[in-house]
């Protein structure tokens, strides 16, 4: 065991850290250096896991945890996608504050994170399976991870590899199975070969029950013999909220894909496109067995669903059997697994004597809940995440810890556990005395801050944050295209379908809400979200804008942030602007955005890009580049960017810095309609747009 000797060794890590938990000496939880087995999921709603009274299907291995230990009824995210959610588990600390806050962003692998302090004090690491997080995992003695999503059948993962050609350091490496099955069967196989006088951090990472739904070949025949309950929402026609969840892309009955979401095969495969088409790299991926024994177990449901052909509210049915039954069967995977971790432990009961199993998931899902599937809304259904923990003789067995609970606070809990330094900067906190026999039942805290960023994206939720105590939950969707609020009664109106924001008789209790909204956004340091102010109406992928003098400094934190102004027609313009450079911000990049409003997202970018020294324009579709040239640039000075949109020869021109590209815009632009600022996960300074 490692001791004194190494946490002295820790001073300059201790100064970044600030003090050992302060609750150390307080229980016996503290400080007891457990193994940690983390298994995480991805997508994996409370609401089916029988232990939370799922309605849908069985978990009896994960139900063992909770029987055996402490199940989380009211555990939150922060912001309900998956990037965002583990870069927080990692740091204790809300995307603001870590940097990541939208899927597409890059983790600053940098940063303190619990794992790198468990290395520190002497804990073995080891990540296997989904990470998400762009940047290589730091703080791990071992790491196999998937690249981005992954996939189901026959994934690749990403090793280290320090021999690596041409100064690569890791490289990818195809192994034959199920994506659920070899990340379980990798984390044993770590476990078997670690160093036994050491303790462990293992994160068991799973890519089910995510999109698109692809079980494992043994459990393709669940559910065969019954219907899935339908939720009361499914046909929700989302009458008593604002107009934000009418206008989202994530409903079963109109945005999910025939072939990819349902694995309806196509009549002409050749004639599939985009989403559709990605149904055939992954089936192409599968062996000659695999894909047999898949067509089989879908084969005569298929040939019943081609045959009738149900419409409308009977199709939408349909697809929620077809959505939740393969979504069930992943999960059933997942379950398993966390059977076959607890087998190993059962078989090792010295080991398993200093082990905490964790289960949880990256956020909830909707399993036709409000008639959807994906997450991202601070409603119930995606803010809760499954939170189940067991630690045999340390912990109460078939406690419920009531209290309010979020993943800000996990790396805090692993931290206390292990006797390590604390994240000093952490938003979160250990969930020592809520685990505690003696204190389970004490206060936490009284209300939850979530912050979700990645509007307009795939699914279009709009970008909003809030606040949720017990009882109610108070809603900003601050975009100034939106600017609406929500307010829940949680106990009179579970399913939240009626919006009480503005109803009087909850005026005080909202006001109350406001108020602790804005300490929140204050403890937490949270300046982000203020993007309104009225003058760009339309805003989007954009953190924070400030106005300083006659110019805009615009934080955007997605690949194609933009604030736009509507106007009347314009035949021929010129746009002029200068892009200020930011010292020490050299990934900076702006635009000038014209739009002849042909559809959303159909627009003309044009700018600079600062550490690529190039000027270009990309449109209509978002990120194609139609134009570029390179020039010299100081590095320090700003650039005047001037923009001409001649609408009747549909012709771009921008020039800079003595350089001149032009592009074509579309033929259907017969004036301007739109213009403004964009930025790529960049801060930018930019003057007033002069117009001529
Ligand atoms: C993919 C999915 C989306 C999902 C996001 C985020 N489409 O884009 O449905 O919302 O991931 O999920 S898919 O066609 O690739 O399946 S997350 O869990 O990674 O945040
Ligand atoms: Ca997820």
């Amino acid at each position: 065991m490692r001791s004194h000797a190494t946490l002295l060794s820790l001073l300059g890590l201790a100064c970044l850290l600030g003090q050992t938990s302060s609750l150390a000496a307080q229980d016996s939880l503290s400080g007891s250096r457990p193994n940690i087995i983390f298994i995480f999921s991805d997508d994996h709603a409370s609401h089916a896991i029988s232990a939370y009274g799922s309605r849908v299907n069985k978990t009896p291995h994960i139900d063992r945890l909770a029987s055996e230990g402490l199940l989380f009824r009211n555990n939150f995210c922060g912001n309900a996608l998956c990037g965002p959610s583990r870069a927080t588990i990692l740091t204790g600390l809300h995307s603001h504050a870590n940097g990541f806050m939208r899927n597409g962003n890059r983790f600053n692998g940098d940063q303190i994170t619990f794992p790198k302090v468990l290395q520190k004090v002497g804990y073995q690491t080891a990540l296997i399976g989904k990470w998400h997080l762009s940047s290589d995992p730091q703080g791990f003695d071992k790491w196999m991870v998937f690249p981005g999503q992954g996939n189901y059948y026959n994934p690749d993962f990403i090793v280290p590899d320090p021999e690596g050609k041409n100064g690569r350091t890791t490289k990818r490496v195809r192994i034959e199975g199920h994506a659920t099955n070899l990340t379980t069967k990798l984390s044993l196989e770590w476990l078997d070969q670690r160093d036994e006088d050491r303790p462990f951090l293992l994160m068991c990472q799973h890519k089910a029950p995510h999109r698109n739904w692809q079980p494992a070949p043994e459990d393709l025949g669940l559910f065969n013999d019954r219907p899935i309950p339908e939720p009361e929402t499914l046909f929700d026609d989302y009458k008593g909220r604002g107009p934000m969840a009418k206008a989202q892309e994530m409903s079963i009955a109109n945005h999910m894909f025939l072939h990819y979401d349902l694995i309806v095969p196509p009549l002409d495969p050749s004639k599939l496109k985009g989403t559709d088409a990605v149904w055939l790299g992954q089936r192409k991926r599968m062996t000659p067995a695999q894909l047999l024994g898949w067509d089989k177990a879908f084969e005569s449901e298929n040939a019943a669903f081609l045959r009738e052909d149900p419409q409308g509210k009977e199709r939408v049915r349909w697809a929620y059997q077809r959505y939740m039954k393969n979504y069930l069967r992943c999960v059933n995977g997942v379950d398993r697994s966390v059977g076959e971790l607890l087998a190993w432990l059962d078989e090792r009961p010295d080991v398993k004597k200093n082990t905490i199993v964790i289960y949880s998931s990256d956020q909830g899902f909707y399993l036709g809940d409000h008639g959807w599937y994906d997450k991202r809304w601070m409603y119930e259904e995606s803010l809760r995440m499954p939170l189940v923990m067991s630690w045999p003789g340390h912990l109460d067995a078939g406690r419920e810890v009531k209290q309010l609970t979020q993943n800000i606070d996990f790396g805090p809990t692993f931290l206390d556990l292990a006797g390590a330094p604390a994240l000093a900067a952490a938003h979160g906190r250990s969930l020592v005395p809520v685990m505690s026999k003696k204190t389970g039942t004490e206060p936490f805290r009284d209300a939850i801050y979530y912050h979700y960023y990645e509007s307009q994206a795939v699914h279009m939720v709009p970008a909003m944050y809030g606040v949720r105590t017990d009882r109610y939950k108070l809603v900003r969707y601050y975009e100034p295209q939106w600017d609406t609020w929500e307010m829940f009664d949680l106990e009179e109106d579970p399913n939240e379908m009626n919006n009480i924001a503005e109803n009087k008789d909850y005026a005080a209790i909202r006001s109350k809400l406001e108020q602790r909204l804005v300490e929140l956004r204050q403890q937490y340091n949270d300046d982000t979200g203020n993007v309104g102010g009225g003058e760009f109406p339309l805003t989007s992928g954009i953190a924070r804008v400030e106005r300083e003098g006659k110019a805009y400094r615009m934080w955007s934190n997605a690949p194609g942030g933009y604030m736009l102004k509507l106007c009347e027609p314009k035949a021929n313009v010129t746009l002029t602007t200068s892009m200020l450079s930011i010292a020490g911000k050299q990934r900076q990049n702006g635009f000038i955005i014209v739009s002849g409003l042909q559809g959303r997202g159909a627009m003309m970018r044009c700018g600079f890009e600062f550490a690529r020294k190039r000027l270009v324009i990309m449109g209509p579709r978002w990120n194609k580049i139609v134009a570029s040239d390179r020039f010299e640039w100081d590095g320090k000075s700003g650039i005047e960017l001037t923009v001409n949109a001649d609408f009747d020869k549909h012709e771009i021109v921008v020039v800079a810095a003595g350089r001149r590209i032009t592009a074509p815009m579309p033929a259907a632009w017969t004036g301007m309609r739109q213009w403004g600022y964009g930025a790529s996960n960049a801060e930018t300074v930019f003057t007033a747009i002069k117009m001529q």
